[in-house]
């Protein structure tokens, strides 16, 4: 673990990535029962599973089955040389990126140092214990379960465990480890240990420079950009007098250089900050906006600090930022609202380059249950890529999770992606002994440092329901709400806050989400209602109520967490289990992978609420699992466009949806599925968040407000609203009126239309279809509204559904695109396509088909890539099915690739082949 590369005769840092060569040799279990070979980033977990000790982490019971793991001490040894060169540096440190967690650490067996924080880069002196040749690095990791039983015994925090159905360990909050490691309602508990971050020894001179923040204003036409360069030495209390310079890399190859002297203190621990400022006139660097509003330009900005004294030592840092202003915007209400109930309390908005804009997008777990893969490059731009298709700008980086790593902010950079960016704290109390403050410091600083730079960032939050935990005694705090509420003060308040806005003075910090931002922190940080709609963010969740149903839902100004569970399709769960009788909702698997206390129980209530499926149904696990995902796409539609419609009358500025992405093949709130495909839910916030859209609400009255939804710059003047009456027995509308529909940009507005869903004739034979025309609106969805439950309705019919599938010409590396084309004799509901034989991603799915023809686009793989529009179609039908449906519900097809492919293939062997004689 030395790799190092020369250059400009100072030792540069390797690149911020693991290298093999670089590894631990030897992990070992305490016991000495296993022997095996590590890697770095890695963990035991992965390693062991490497070794061919344990299975398949994911499959079947394995995540209990395999927690012997968690329990055990392991200890990793790595061997390595060591040059004269290198020794004659007059630094050498061991920087570890990210140890997990509590661990010993031996250099020559020497003790060199001891950590407990897997979200801190450790970097210790370790000169004067390293020779010239061989070298001996050990790192001893105390099983983390038991370090949390121990340090809980001493400064216990509530809650005492996670609920049973978690099926995880106790006391996460007592380390400061990612909290879904020991289990959560979505997740197993997998608490690993290992080095899950690359580790190298640094042998340099002089000075090395460590991170860089960038902070930038515009004043009139000019960005105003103050850098400041964190440069790390081995002088404590020391000066640094040297020479630092900037250089941006504008459009049209233009520079933009500024040098100037430094001669700056360094602190206690040897660091010393420089600044640097530069101005960049607005005709060189075009505007960083969110995906859905302008594009993403990044410019490449390298820092260089050389010292006096050595002239040639020079330390360099390059890294890219994008120009735009963040606002968080806090006012009150009623300058936009009036004197009315939306008007009190205070806004709660981004307003990023100086426009409001409505945030759509979800939250974001770890990619993985091993954090040494939460860098894949492949989950990171497939799961990022499917956010950025559906008209994302944000995600919430959840507080359970993970800090993440640098290349998930370089694409959120790159996409368009804002990052809500939570602490690390989640669903608990926190102790405050010393040590565990000071760890939380350092933490908070080194993490702020890293990822400050990036355009994407665009707020910060303290916890993950902390505050509400406390106010709403979920963990029987309430005896001791006093002792902490003092607790959380010092914590998030007292310790986190003042680092958070000296390094970043120009990012919201937020104390804890949901919270009623200012406003809770006027009430003393805890406020009376946490989830008071009139202020800051809120988390909604009703599983008793009926979720396909506006009415339930409470206004909010932002809505940063919502939800409702789904299974994980069919061919998700063959990944995890071969055994024919897991396959019922009640087995013993489903039950071990449902952690949600509330069971099957909120789902099965909801679907058949909606759905006809009777228990008696020789498919009734399979159309359960089915159900489940129409059910949760119905639930997130429509609390999604009820938060849109709000920013009409509540000032509702955002709608993060919960949650984007799984860890494993389980019941879970997620929209896409772990391995990549997407549920029924993803494929509707293609619509639900699409940039224009035609949006009713059906009221309890029966009223249906209908409103029109314009998030971009351009306002819409004379469009038309349609509103087509159509019976499920036909596929042309009874009756259609048209009215006229305006709205400005950036904005929702309730349409000028009057409807009752009682007022056509039989309204369970009817339906109404809304859509709209107008000049530059390309595409918006059409939308629905069902006025009595599905179950319910009167003469939908069989459908009979022929499908053909074209290739495109497009044909790369990538994957292949395929156009197909559907034709319907009838009204069909939820349409689903399937490609069993291979993975693949329509561009829409999950159709409610009230037209008899429909094209999209499938593209083989997971590749965030979308195929061209009418690409030079192949004439000739790859797949061609008929589909009489025998029942009247929710027909699901699947495209059979596979022989489809095989025949392509033979196809074209024969075809080809006399042309290679010829
Ligand atoms: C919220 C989240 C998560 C949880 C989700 C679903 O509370 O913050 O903790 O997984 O709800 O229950």
């Amino acid at each position: 673990m030395y790799k190092l590369n020369e250059k400009d005769g100072i030792p540069e840092p390797p690149p911020d990535r693991g290298s093999r060569s670089c590894a631990p040799r030897t992990l070992m279990e305490e016991t000495e029962l296993h022997m095996v070979e590590g890697v770095v980033p890695g963990g035991v977990y992965s390693d062991l599973r490497r070794g061919g000790i344990i299975g398949d982490l994911l499959a079947g019971f394995n995540d209990v089955l395999t927690r012997w793991v968690a329990y055990d001490n392991w200890t990793y040894t790595a061997d390595f040389n060591v040059s004269e060169e290198q020794m004659a540096c007059e630094i050498s440190r061991l920087t570890l990126h990210g140890v997990d967690t509590v661990a010993f650490i031996e250099l020559n067996d020497s003790p060199v140092g001891d950590t407990d924080n897997m979200f801190v880069r450790y970097s210790f002196d370790v000169k004067q214990h390293l020779k010239v040749g061989r070298n001996e690095l050990k790192i001893r990791f105390v099983s983390p379960v038991h370090a949390a039983n121990a340090r809980s015994a001493e400064h216990f925090a509530a809650p005492e465990c996670v609920p049973e159905e978690y099926r995880g360990e106790c006391h996460a909050n007592q380390l400061r480890k990612t909290q879904a490691s020991f289990g959560w309602d979505w997740g197993p508990a997998f608490p690993s240990v290992g080095l899950w971050r690359p580790a190298f020894i640094e042998f340099y001179n002089g000075a090395k420079i460590r991170d860089v923040t960038v902070h930038m204003g515009k004043v009139d036409s000019e960005w105003n950009v103050q850098l400041k360069v964190y440069i790390e030495t081995n002088q404590k209390h020391g000066q640094l007098v040297g020479h630092l310079a900037a250089q941006l890399d504008a459009d049209a190859d233009q520079r933009m250089r500024v040098a100037v002297d430094v001669a700056v203190d360094t602190d206690a621990d040897g660091v010393a900050v420089a600044e640097v400022e530069l101005k960049i006139s607005e005709n060189i660097v075009r505007t960083w906006w969110p995906n859905g509003y302008g594009d993403q330009p990044l410019y490449g900005l390298t820092v260089v600090y050389s010292a006096d004294e050595r002239p040639r030592d020079v330390s360099r840092k390059h890294i890219r930022i994008g120009f735009r202003t963040v606002e968080l915007v806090e006012e009150d209400a009623s300058k936009i609202l009036g004197n009315t109930t939306a008007g009190e309390g205070l806004t709660f908005y981004f307003k990023i380059n100086g426009y409001p804009l409505f945030m759509k997008g979800s939250n974001w777990i770890p990619s993985h249950v091993l954090p040494e893969f939460a860098d894949s490059r492949k989950t990171v731009d497939m799961l990022l890529g499917a956010a950025v298709e559906v008209n994302m700008a944000m995600l919430r980086v959840w507080g359970g999770g993970l800090y993440e790593p640098d290349y998930f902010y370089r694409r959120c950079d790159e996409l368009g992606i804002l990052v809500w960016q939570d602490f690390l704290f989640a669903c608990s109390m926190y102790p405050v002994d010393a040590d565990f403050l000071k760890t939380v410091s350092i933490e908070i600083e080194q993490n702020v440092l890293r990822l400050q730079h990036h355009a994407s960032v665009a707020v910060w939050a303290g916890n993950n329901e902390n505050e509400a935990a406390l106010r709403d005694n979920w963990y029987g705090t309430r005896p001791q709400f006093d002792r902490y509420k003092e607790e959380y003060v010092k914590l998030y308040v007292d310790t986190i806050k003042p680092i958070v806005e000296s390094l970043d003075p120009g990012r919201r910090y937020l104390v804890s989400s949901p919270s009623n931002g200012l406003q809770s922190e006027r009430d003393g940080y805890v406020a009376q209602n946490p989830y008071d709609s009139h202020y800051g963010d809120a988390h909604y969740y009703n599983y008793i109520a009926d979720g396909w149903d506006f009415n339930i839902y409470p206004m909010t100004r932002f809505s940063s967490e919502y939800g409702f569970q789904a299974l994980p399709s069919v061919a998700t769960m063959r990944t995890a289990t071969g055994n024919a009788e897991d396959y019922a909702v009640d087995s013993a698997y489903s039950q071990h992978r449902q952690h949600s206390p509330g069971g099957y129980g909120y789902i099965r209530n909801l679907l058949v609420r909606h759905l006809k499926l009777e228990e008696s149904d020789p498919e009734y696990f399979n159309k359960f699992v089915f159900y489940s995902q129409i059910s949760q796409a119905m639930v997130v539609k429509t609390e999604s466009e009820l938060y849109r419609q709000s920013q009409a009358d509540w000032h509702t500025m955002g709608a993060l949806y919960w949650q984007l992405n799984d860890i494993w093949q389980a019941p879970s709130w997620s929209g896409i599925e772990y391995g990549g495909k997407w549920k029924m839910m993803h494929y509707f916030a293609k619509s639900f968040f699409a940039p224009v859209l035609v949006s009713p609400r059906k009221l309890s009255s029966g009223d249906i407000d209908v409103y029109l939804i314009n998030d971009r710059f351009v306002p819409i003047s004379q469009g038309t609203v349609s509103v087509e009456i159509m019976q499920w027995d036909r596929l042309s509308p009874i009756k259609t009126d048209s009215y006229p529909a305006a709205v400005e940009p950036l904005s929702a507005k309730k349409l000028d239309i009057h409807l009752n869903a009682l007022t056509y004739g039989h309204n369970a034979s009817i339906f109404f279809r809304f859509s709209l025309k107008a000049e530059g609106v390309m595409k918006s969805p059409y939308n629905y509204v069902f006025p009595v439950a599905l179950k319910s309705i009167i003469g939908l019919r069989s459908p009979n559904i022929h499908v053909s599938v074209l290739p495109q010409v497009e044909n790369t590396s990538k994957g292949v695109c395929y156009t197909v084309e559907i034709q319907v004799d009838t009204v069909v509901l939820f349409l689903w396509l399937e490609t069993p034989n291979v993975n693949g991603r329509f561009e829409d799915n999950g159709f409610v088909v009230t037209q008899p023809n429909l094209r999209v686009y499938i593209r083989t793989g997971f590749r965030p890539r979308l195929c061209l529009r009418g690409h030079g179609t192949n004439s000739i039908p790859f797949i061609t099915t008929d589909h009489a449906v025998n029942d009247d519900t929710y027909p699901r097809l699947a495209l059979d690739f596979d022989s489809a492919l095989a025949k392509l293939l033979s196809n074209y062997f024969v075809t080809k082949r006399p042309r290679f004689h010829s």
